[in-house]
């Protein structure tokens, strides 16, 4: 594992991110284990978090023009990968969107700068692509073009292809996913002693279960 990839799983376990217990998630399906990056709620967390992003945009490699946060976990987080990359020399326009569109004032739903030209997701948790896929097509709609998603954890979750939902995903946009860590690397880096050995059985039956 980087090194990055190594604080960031740190993080997630000091502030409480991941979770165990029964979870019912946005799919439906019951989950051992829960992410919920809406707990990294500080300053310097924040900044760690961004960080951990902000490399491993650097090391994927990707070209872009600008970055967008979909409401509502992207937009702190996109605004905070942004910050990052400017202490680094990049300094990339960003936006993100309402949920509910404004009638007045400004007006729309989307806020920041006018997306235009390649665009770098900033989101939290992938697990069947739903969020991803309404971002994906709210830049294309608004005549830009999509080329990665950044995200926190990709659960490695299959559709009813059989399929990842990260293949899927690619398969059908086009769109790169890259995230910090997988849900395999979660599990090697627990099961270095830092969870019982049920959590861990428990989370390796979902796997099987539900993931690639
Ligand atoms: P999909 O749209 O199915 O990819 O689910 C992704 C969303 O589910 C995330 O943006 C979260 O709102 C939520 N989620 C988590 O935050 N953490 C998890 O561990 C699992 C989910 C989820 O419901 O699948």
């Amino acid at each position: 594992m980087l090194d990055h990839q190594t604080d960031f799983l740190q993080l997630a376990l000091q502030h409480e991110v991941l979770k165990f217990g029964q979870f019912t998630l946005k799919s439906g399906r019951q989950s051992p284990y829960f992410f919920n990056l809406g707990k990294i709620a500080s300053g310097a967390a924040m900044r760690r978090l961004a960080q951990a992003y902000a490399r491993t945009l650097k090391a994927a490699g990707i070209e872009c023009d600008m970055l967008f946060g979909p409401a509502y976990k992207g937009i702190p987080l996109v605004t905070a990968v942004a910050c990052a990359l400017a202490e680094w020399g990049t300094d990339l326009p960003f936006a993100y969107n309402r949920k509910e569109a404004k009638d007045h004032g400004e007006g729309g739903t989307l806020v920041g700068a006018p997306p235009r030209g390649r665009v770098v997701i900033i989101d939290d948790v992938l697990t069947a692509g739903t969020a991803l896929r309404e971002a994906v097509a709210m830049l294309k709609k608004a005549g830009a073009q999509p080329v990665a998603a950044l995200i926190a954890l990709d659960r490695q979750e299959k559709g009813p292809s059989g399929l990842s939902a990260v293949q899927e995903m690619e398969r059908d946009s086009g769109v790169r996913v890259i995230p910090i860590v997988s849900v395999r690397e979660v599990l090697s880096y627990l099961a270095e002693g830092r969870v019982d050995a049920a959590t861990l059985e428990a989370i390796r039956a979902y796997q099987g279960q539900y993931c690639i």
